[in-house]
């Protein structure tokens, strides 16, 4: 019986040495090791012995058990790992590499500006009220006091999408939508939006920008009431270190205008006057809006009696103030697409 067992414990070896995929495994296990293999029914045979024969006989074909036990963990082991590595070579992809995380975006900043600029005039009772991009010649000029000729159109480059079209070059022409809503009403809204102009890029000015109109109609509205919205306003959007300079101006669409300055960045950090930089063009400030008390004959074309209604209304840059918030020295960033930047707000 010894021979027996030797015998089938070399040849379990060999076979099992001889196997070259992953598949041919059950069969050869089965075959040795199984309740019906070959070592189970040596097993068996031991009744066959002599009492004194068979605790050493037992003995032997169990430590051969544990021995094609082991061979067949480590030969199973070998072939996976050599499996795997083969359809690695063919398919180039490792199904067990942990994936790639995913980057989740955020807003951008003129988003992010635009958001803060909506909360701070929602607490001061404004809405938000939304005019086309593209517009008319007479919704972007003539219903603004700017009629055909009139030098004053040379305040706006602009792109012309055919004679009669022009992709707006201000979000004023929102003032006349909002009061033909609202008429009879009184109205406090705020006019959000892209705008284009044909324009000399530098670092204070872009050919696409944003702006936010603001625009408030009702009785007894006067300039004081401005100048107190837009002195809130810069007190809540910068706190009261920034300083905001309020300059007489020249619209054709407001009377009196004026136009409204912030102290920029670059006077900020040792508290002092600033010097000036490129952004200021060295002058300590920074302009971020025109406005003025609605004209006349706006109020008219918006449906509004002047001997009986008044109103101001301002146009404010969107990037120009985030620019002031946070130090930023060019406005070309904004749509420059460079994540290096993006990813800093
Ligand atoms: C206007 O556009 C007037 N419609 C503003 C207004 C509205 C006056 C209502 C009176 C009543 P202005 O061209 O100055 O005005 O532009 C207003 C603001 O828009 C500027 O102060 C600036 O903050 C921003 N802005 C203007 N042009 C650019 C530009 N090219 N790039 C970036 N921001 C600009």
């Amino acid at each position: 019986m010894l021979e027996q067992i030797n015998k089938l414990r070399k040849k379990g070896q060999n076979e099992l040495n001889a196997l070259n995929s992953t598949d041919q495994l059950p069969e050869w296990y089965y075959r040795y090791l199984g309740r019906k293999g070959d070592l189970t029914s040596l097993l068996k045979q031991l009744g066959t012995l002599s009492s004194e024969e068979r605790p050493a006989m037992g003995k032997v074909i169990n430590e051969v058990k544990q021995e094609l036990q082991e061979s067949f963990e480590l030969r199973q082991k070998t072939l996976r790992e050599t499996n795997l590595s083969q359809q690695l070579g063919i398919d180039d992809l490792d199904v067990t590499l942990p994936g790639r995380p995913c980057t989740t975006g955020h807003l951008h900043l003129t988003t992010q500006t635009l958001r803060r600029i909506y909360k701070i005039f929602q607490e001061m009772g404004f809405q938000v009220y939304e005019a086309p991009e593209v517009e008319s010649d007479e919704f972007n000029f003539q219903l603004l006091n700017i009629p055909e000729y009139h030098p004053a159109r040379d305040m706006w480059d602009t792109f012309w999408v055919n004679d009669e079209v022009v992709l707006r070059t201000h979000t004023s022409p929102g003032q006349i939508w909002a009061m033909r809503e609202y008429y009879p009403e009184p109205i406090r809204v705020i006019l959000p939006g892209k705008c284009y102009r044909f324009e000399q890029i530098t670092p204070r000015s872009e050919h696409q920008f944003f702006q936010v109109e603001g625009l408030a109609i009702g009785k007894n509205i006067r300039l004081t009431d401005l100048i107190g919205v837009m002195s809130e306003f810069a007190h809540k959007m910068y706190g009261v270190e920034r300083k905001v300079r309020f300059r007489g101006s020249y619209f054709p669409f407001t009377e009196p205008s004026i136009e409204i300055d912030m102290s920029c960045s670059c006077g900020e950090e040792d508290g002092t006057e600033s010097s000036g930089c490129r952004l200021c063009k060295y002058t300590g400030w920074l302009e971020v809006a025109g406005a003025g008390m609605v004209h006349p004959a706006v109020l008219r074309n918006g449906g509004y009696d002047p001997e009986e209604w008044s109103g101001f209304a301002f146009g404010m840059g969107v990037e120009r103030p985030a620019l002031l918030k946070h130090n930023i020295d060019d406005i070309r960033y904004f749509y420059g697409n460079d994540l290096r930047f993006l990813q800093q707000f």
